[in-house]
């Protein structure tokens, strides 16, 4: 195999991505509660300590200084910021500041997302997302969270993964609140998209209302490639299809027609939506491979192909080609820049994670050639941490947790990617390095 230097454009952005709730410890929000109840959780972890990064973010960001990250996107924990409705912790928003801060002194590019899948207790007790009322109070907590930040640099992410909400927690019941209800989690995606409004509109009203230049908003989708078991077979063929307009296109779809689209809503505008998306930040893993023999929405699938490595814990299929039609169908629907804010693999075989990362630049490095406008890089994660259901048995991270210890490991892939960085793409050196086999 001959490999060449896959030069990225002038400016593209690397870095890495993580949220609060899997990395602070101490949380107490749904999630915090949920992992309370027997069987939730892989082996009954809990996310009490997690990587204890609420007391070692400046440890944690000397080591992304350390691997060269140009970007860190992480998340606010909306519980701490609103521990009950209405009432603000001012102690906890000054905390955010140090952390933005502590990104700007070392010269990394703070990614904000306002929601990474948890929500305050009280939010959670009325109903969350099924509530009416959500849309507008997950609005009111970003305009102030964004108020008291607005004088840092910030690049802001709305939500992360509203489908990864609506399946995992109202379809297969995986995720708060649990439940198996395909209609109600129709209402959730309905009132995500209008929460996203609510933040977009928001975060653009604080920033006119001190006179300050706009900053760049996005919502985080998670994206998975759908291939037909049968590609011979018109149902199978149907079936992916479909699959991938629900899961990967509607509610973005929503954001780029200021509509709440069919089956999300009737199509009716909310003008809320308008000019909320300055570019899509995408989150890729794996592909789906789905037939009409088995039923999805019970979360049924064929058998997977045992020749292709798998992400740990998850088993999700490695599968870099599909980060290539993921990609190249999102440019070519909405013509609107992309940020890739995660891509990476839960493993504790380091050369896999070096194979997965190098693989999938690959692949993105092919759809920027054929023109699609891609600002920037993220791996998820920067550390080892709590993975939802999977508690600490997925380790995504480029630096390792010693969970006893608490001591940050950096694992080759650190390394690798920091050279990644360093050239603005991988060499070819790289590539016959960890790909020939
Ligand atoms: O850890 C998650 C993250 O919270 C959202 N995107 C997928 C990651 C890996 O499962």
């Amino acid at each position: 195999m001959t490999y060449r230097d896959l030069e990225f454009p002038k400016g593209f952005l690397w870095g890495s991505a993580a949220s609060s709730h899997q990395t602070e410890g101490g949380n107490r929000n749904d999630w915090r509660e949920w992992e309370k109840i027997p069987g939730k959780i892989r082996d009954g972890e809990d996310s009490e300590i997690a990587c204890d990064h609420y007391n070692r973010y400046e440890e944690d960001f000397d080591l992304a200084k350390k691997f060269g990250h140009q970007v860190h996107r992480f998340s606010i924990e909306w519980s701490r910021i609103e521990p009950h409705m209405g009432k603000w912790n001012e102690r906890e928003i000054e905390h955010y500041r140090k952390v933005v801060q502590s990104l700007i002194e070392r010269d990394i590019q703070p990614m904000v997302t306002l929601h990474h899948f948890t929500n305050p207790i009280w939010f959670r007790d009325m109903g969350a997302w099924l509530n009416s009322e959500s849309p507008g109070l997950f609005g009111r907590y970003t305009r102030k969270i964004v108020d008291a930040l607005s004088d840092y640099d910030i690049i802001w992410n709305t939500i992360n993964e509203p489908m990864v909400v609506v399946t995992m927690g109202y379809l297969y019941g995986e995720f708060p609140p649990g439940l198996n209800d395909y209609a109600k989690g129709l209402v959730v995606a309905g009132n995500l998209l209008r929460a996203h409004g609510h933040a977009g509109t928001g975060i653009r009203e604080v920033y006119e209302s001190k006179g300050l230049e706009q900053p760049q908003i996005a919502p985080v989708l998670s994206c998975s490639y759908f291939m037909p078991q049968d590609p011979e077979n018109p149902d199978d063929v149907e079936l992916a299809r479909y699959l991938d307009d629900l899961y990967n296109h509607v509610w973005i779809r929503g954001v780029m027609t200021s509509t709440i689209p069919e089956p999300a809503g009737d199509g009716h505008r909310y003008d809320l939506l308008d000019d909320s998306a300055d570019f899509i930040g995408i989150n890729y893993y794996s592909r789906m491979v789905v037939s009409s023999e088995y039923d999805i929405m019970t979360g049924e699938t064929p058998p997977k192909n045992p020749e292709l490595e798998r992400c740990e814990g998850l088993d999700w299929e490695v599968y870099s080609e599909g980060y290539y039609h993921v990609l190249k169908s999102y440019w070519e629907k909405y013509k609107t820049p992309i940020f890739l804010t995660e891509n990476g693999i839960g493993t504790q075989d380091d050369s896999l994670r070096c194979r997965y990362i190098l693989e999938h630049l690959q692949q993105v490095h092919r759809v920027i050639q054929e023109g699609a406008d891609i600002r920037g890089y993220l791996v998820w994660s920067l550390t080892d941490n709590f993975e939802w259901a999977q508690g600490f048995e997925s380790h995504f991270g480029l630096i390792e947790v010693d969970y006893e210890t608490l001591e940050r490991i950096p694992r080759e892939s650190a390394y690798l990617f920091r050279d990644i960085i360093r050239e603005n793409g991988p060499t070819k050196e790289m590539q016959s390095k960890y790909l020939s086999r």
